[in-house]
C-alpha cells in the first residue's frame, strides 16, 4: 500500500533507517531575520484589538514590502456570503443535536485554557475504512501534484480541498466540516462569523514527518483568528508521528518563530519544554486553537499515519484554500444551503 503514496510524498523508496531524524533546520541568519519579521508583525497586530486600530497604528511600525502586502491581504474582506447565513447554518446543524451533546462547561474551559480539546471517537470503523480507501485512491491519482494548492514537503503526502473535490461526491467527507461538536468548538473560539478555510489530508510516510514547531497563523495574536481539528484516520501512537502540542502556548501572544533562548532563536525542530504528543484511537478528533504551538513529528514505524485537518478561520479572513478553482460541480450542487454557508460558497 505504501507504494501508492510514494509519488505524492516526493519519494522513490521508503528509507531503511526509520529512526534517523530527517529535517532541514534553518541557518542562523535566516532564523534571526524570520524572528525579527515575526516579532514586528506580532507587535503591530497586538497593538490593536481590531483591524481599524491596527491600520491606524501601522504608520508607527517599520514595515517591509512583504509585511505591507501581507497586511493589505489580511485586512481586505474575504467573506463572500452575507453574514447572517453562517449563523443560520450553524443553528440549523446544532438544532438536530441534543444540547447536552455539544460542549460542556469543562470542555469549553479546556479549550480556553489548554488550547485543545479531545472530542473522543467521532468516526466509526465502517466510515474509517471507506475514508482510508477513498483518500488512498485520491493520493495515488494526484501523485506528484498532491497538496500543491497549500504546500508540499518531502516525505509527507498531502491533499488539499478534500471536501470540495470529487472524492466527496457522496458526502462521505462532510463530517469533517459539519460535525455539531466540532462546530460548537469553532463557534466558541471564533464567534458566529467563521468559515472552513481548508480541509487537508496529511500523512507522514515511514521515516518522515518531523516539522518545525509552528502555529497556523504567521505571527502572535491575542484573540484567536483560526481553529484547527485533527481527525485521526489511523491510531496515533507514540512512534508513528503523532502531533505534538505545547499546552497553553496559544495564550503567550507569541509565534514560535519569534521565540528565543538567550537571544538565539529557538531550535524549532527540537523538543520544546512541556510539549505533549496527541495519541489516540483512529476516529478520534482533537480540536485546537490554531495559535497553539504544534507540529507533526517523525513517523518511526513502517506504516502510514493518516489524518485529516479541518481548518477554520474568521469569515472575513482569507481562506487557506480558495474553493472556487477546486470545487467539483457535482459536489457543489449536492451541498445544501447550510453546508454552503459553512464553506462561504454561493449557490452553483
Ligand atoms: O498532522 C500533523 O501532525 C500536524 C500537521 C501540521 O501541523 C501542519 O502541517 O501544519
Amino acid at each position: 500500500m505504501l507504494h501508492r503514496y510514494l509519488a505524492a510524498a516526493g519519494l522513490k523508496d521508503i528509507p531503511k533507517d526509520l529512526g534517523r531524524l530527517r529535517y532541514a533546520p534553518l541557518d542562523k541568519q535566516t532564523s534571526a531575520s524570520r524572528k525579527a519579521w515575526v516579532d514586528n508583525m506580532t507587535a503591530l497586530w497586538c497593538s490593536g484589538s481590531d483591524d481599524n486600530q491596527r491600520k491606524a497604528n501601522a504608520s508607527s511600525f517599520s514595515l517591509d514590502v512583504k509585511a505591507q502586502r501581507t497586511l493589505r491581504y489580511y485586512f481586505a474582506d474575504h467573506q463572500r456570503l452575507p453574514p447572517g447565513q453562517i449563523e443560520k447554518s450553524t443553528r440549523h446543524i446544532q438544532a438536530s443535536a441534543p444540547s447536552s451533546s455539544l460542549l460542556t462547561e469543562s470542555e469549553k474551559r479546556d479549550l480556553d485554557e489548554l488550547g485543545y480539546l479531545n472530542l473522543g471517537i467521532l468516526l466509526d470503523d465502517r466510515s474509517l475504512d471507506s475514508l482510508r480507501e477513498r483518500l488512498d485512491t485520491r493520493v495515488e491519482s494526484e501523485g506528484s501534484n498532491a497538496g500543491h494548492e497549500v504546500s508540499q514537503t518531502q516525505g509527507i503526502a498531502r491533499l488539499s480541498g478534500t471536501v470540495v473535490k470529487t472524492l466527496n461526491s457522496d458526502g462521505l467527507l462532510d463530517v469533517f466540516f459539519s460535525h455539531p461538536r466540532l462546530l460548537a468548538c469553532v463557534q466558541h473560539l471564533l464567534g458566529q462569523q467563521f468559515k472552513l478555510s481548508s480541509s487537508n489530508f496529511h500523512a507522514p510516510l515511514p521515516g518522515y514527518g518531523a516539522q518545525a514547531m509552528h502555529a497556523d497563523w504567521g505571527w502572535g495574536v491575542t484573540q484567536p483568528e483560526v481553529v484547527n481539528a485533527i481527525w485521526m484516520l489511523d491510531d496515533f501512537t507514540p512512534d508513528n508521528g503523532p502531533t505534538r502540542v505545547v499546552p497553553k502556548s496559544h495564550r503567550w501572544g507569541k509565534h514560535p518563530v519569534g521565540s528565543a533562548f538567550n537571544e538565539v532563536p529557538s531550535a524549532l525542530f527540537q523538543p520544546i519544554e512541556n510539549e505533549i504528543h496527541l495519541t489516540g484511537k483512529a476516529g478520534t478528533c482533537v480540536v485546537y486553537n490554531a495559535h497553539l504551538w504544534h507540529s507533526g513529528t517523525q513517523n518511526r514505524t513502517d506504516s502510514l499515519r493518516r489524518a485529516l485537518h479541518s481548518f477554520f478561520t474568521k469569515a472575513k479572513r482569507p481562506p487557506q484554500t480558495d474553493v472556487m478553482p477546486l470545487i467539483d460541480k457535482q459536489v457543489w450542487s449536492r451541498f445544501s444551503a447550510t453546508q454552503r454557508a459553512l464553506l462561504d460558497l454561493p449557490p452553483p
